[in-house]
């Protein structure tokens, strides 16, 4: 699936052309993996393009360097600001949008120290993640082979590009196989997450999700739905969820940024509940969405409006 361009990418403070945007092939990262990174979306509202929960992700990201000893030579506030002028120079409305810090060009070597630290942000058009139908109908996933890292490994709370190599193995085992995607169990083989989203069970009046001691990033649409839920009065609780509770739950449903609130239709080709999208997902889709398109009031203070003025520059 080739990408929309857009025009310009913020890269090291400036703005450079779409296509002038590269790195040297001895870059520290190519070679070791050595980036930590972000993914957030930006929604049409009706006052214009709204990012959401930006704080939170560059949070993450400050703290996924952080566990990586990557002084960034950016503050977060400075790195937010960018992000609303990366969308607004490139006129964008909906949008994905990917901040990426990674060790430069210096030398080759594990060690990383002296190694630049760089910063991009690039935004574009990003559709549904597992397909547009997939938001009604539900994606059929298969338990991966390959766990996630385990704890004393890769650190999962940091979104790490090395983390994606796990990610990929999941995700292309699932797709040969001919399922949408794959959810992961941690070492101890319990339910940990999918290869790029997080996973909610709907189970005797509970909303269930792992919890970060399982080997999952801790999720920023994650937080929002576990928010959401509560404040709609549903019983919200983190547990360890053994394999086969997937196979009777009543209803599943994968978040995150780039899939939003996605229902799980199957799981080893085993239905889940009627095999239909169930209701309190739907509930908590229609909560979800109509924050972040501004169709319902901003409550949490989740939005961040992106100014008209910033195109200009
Ligand atoms: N777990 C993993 C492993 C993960 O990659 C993501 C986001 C999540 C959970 C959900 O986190 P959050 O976005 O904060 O709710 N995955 C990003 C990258 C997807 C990709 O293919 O690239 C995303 O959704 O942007």
């Amino acid at each position: 699936m080739a990408m929309k361009k857009s025009d310009k990418i913020w890269m090291n403070g400036t703005f450079v052309p779409w296509d002038d945007a590269k790195v040297h092939v001895l870059s520290h990262v190519l070679h070791y993996g050595s980036s930590v990174f972000e993914g957030i979306r930006a929604y049409e509202t009706k006052n214009g393009p709204a990012i959401f929960r930006l704080g939170e992700h560059i949070e993450r990201l400050m703290m996924s360097s952080k566990i990586y000893r990557m002084e960034v030579p950016y503050s977060a506030e400075q790195i937010e600001t960018a992000c609303l002028e990366t969308v607004a120079v490139n006129n964008l409305k909906e949008c994905y949008i990917r901040p990426l810090v990674y060790r430069g060009y210096s030398h080759v070597g594990v060690d990383p120290r002296g190694t630049p630290i760089e910063v991009m942000i690039a935004a574009y058009p990003w559709g549904k993640y597992l397909g547009e139908e997939a938001l009604t109908k539900g994606a059929s996933v298969k338990i991966g082979t390959w766990a996630r890292m385990a704890p004393n490994t890769l650190p999962a709370m940091a979104k790490a590009g090395g983390n994606y190599l796990n990610s990929q193995l999941l995700k292309l085992e699932a797709v040969e196989d001919g399922y949408d995607e794959a959810i992961a169990l941690d070492v101890q083989g319990y339910v940990s997450e999918g290869s790029g989203e997080n996973l909610f069970a709907v189970y005797k009046n509970e909303i269930i999700t792992p919890p970060v001691s399982s080997s999952i990033l801790s999720g920023i649409t994650r937080d929002s739905v576990m928010r959401l839920a509560t404040d709609m009065g549903y019983k919200v609780r983190e547990a360890v969820i053994p394999r086969e509770m997937l196979y009777i739950v009543d209803e599943l449903f994968f978040t995150g940024t780039a899939v939003e609130v996605t229902p799980v239709s199957a799981v080893d080709r085993i239905k889940v509940g009627s095999g239909e999208r169930g209701p309190v997902t739907k509930a908590l889709q229609d909560a979800f969405f109509g924050i972040v398109k501004g169709d319902l009031p901003d409550r949490y203070g989740w939005l961040s409006m992106v100014p008209q003025s910033a195109a200009k520059r």
